[in-house]
């Protein structure tokens, strides 16, 4: 494998989740891979999850670890040509990018949609900046449109969870005060879509995501019905996609909250979420503390699915 920025990078998944149980069960087993291979992970944008286990899973690895939080401590970087950078921005990505590529083996990226341009954003413009100028190996760790590592981490949680062998997973949006990008459902769906699972989207009127990733998915306004006989819940905010209100709020419905009201709806369900999350926006206190909350090992298994991208790619170098 060379990059790592969406569900076909890595192929078969049932292949896939097999080598993360495998790497979980000894994930010191390829120490030798990675020695005197480095690892630099750039964030454009704040991390805890990602920042911590992308670097776990390259120690596990072997690997050395750089981290950069550009707009903390690098220079300020203008992205668009053709600016005559006057501004408050001393360097340009153009030539920020291959330098970053000197100084290590593979680069993860972390870059969210600016909602500027969803033309920009939906291009993937920084992350194949990266991929063109760097001259290595790029591992997305949350650009603009997908979040692939915590969708295989997400698919490998299901897969140790599940109590059926085709489950019924329910995407579900819910309120949140600010603009979030849609990043991790269009990722989730993409994933979700590559499964045999019965998989089911849920969100309010004006809430449509890009065709491209709901796919075969079943689209349900009705967010009582679509969690019917759900075995697993995944509740995530978004921003509007679709135009004029690309980027927007426009709902705030606590009413979306996912309750235990809610959850008694299911087939028992177990509740997934990314992390971070906004308590009794997206959650009660009580789902999220429950006995069928996911989102700790969901969380953990964030050093597995990054310890299995990193490794195909050392193997690949
Ligand atoms: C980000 C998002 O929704 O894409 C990161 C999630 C992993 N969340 C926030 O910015 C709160
Ligand atoms: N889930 C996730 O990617 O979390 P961070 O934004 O903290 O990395």
């Amino acid at each position: 494998m060379r990059n790592f920025t969406n569900v076909h990078d890595i192929g078969d998944l049932k292949a896939a989740v097999a080598e993360a149980l495998e790497v979980k069960k000894d994930r010191y087993a390829y120490t030798a891979l990675g020695r005197n291979k480095t690892m630099l992970m750039i964030f454009f944008n704040s991390s805890l999850r990602t920042r911590l286990s992308t670097q776990k899973a390259a120690m596990n690895l072997g690997m050395n670890t750089m981290v950069l939080d550009i707009n903390q401590g690098a220079w300020k970087l203008e992205t668009e040509r053709g600016v005559i950078m006057d501004g408050d921005k001393p360097e340009h990505l153009l030539e920020a990018i291959p330098v970053m590529g000197c100084y290590c083996d593979i680069i993860g990226v972390r870059s969210f949609a600016r909602f500027e341009s969803k033309e920009d954003d939906y291009s993937e413009k920084i992350l194949n900046q990266f991929i063109d100028y760097s001259g290595r190996p790029v591992v997305s760790m949350e650009a603009a449109t997908r979040h692939p590592l915590q969708s295989f981490a997400d698919l490998i949680t299901i897969e140790e969870h599940k109590e059926t062998p085709r489950p019924k997973v329910v995407m579900t949006w819910a309120p949140h005060p600010r603009s979030l990008p849609q990043a991790v459902p269009n990722s989730f769906a993409e994933w979700m879509n590559e499964t045999d699972y019965d998989f089911v989207i849920t969100h309010p009127e004006g809430y449509e995501l890009d065709p491209k990733f709901v796919g075969k998915a079943k689209v349900e306004y009705d967010q009582k019905k679509a969690l019917e006989g759900a075995d697993f819940v995944y509740a995530k905010n978004w921003a509007a996609y679709t135009d004029p209100n690309y980027g927007k709020i426009i709902n705030t419905d606590r009413s979306w909250t996912v309750g235990v009201e809610h959850m008694a709806l299911t087939n028992n369900a177990q509740f997934m979420h990314c992390l971070p999350v906004r308590r009794n926006m997206i959650v009660t206190d009580d789902v999220i503390e429950g006995p069928r909350s996911l989102v700790i090992p969901e969380a953990a298994n964030r050093e597995i699915s990054a310890q299995v991208v990193l490794k195909r790619i050392l193997e690949s170098l």
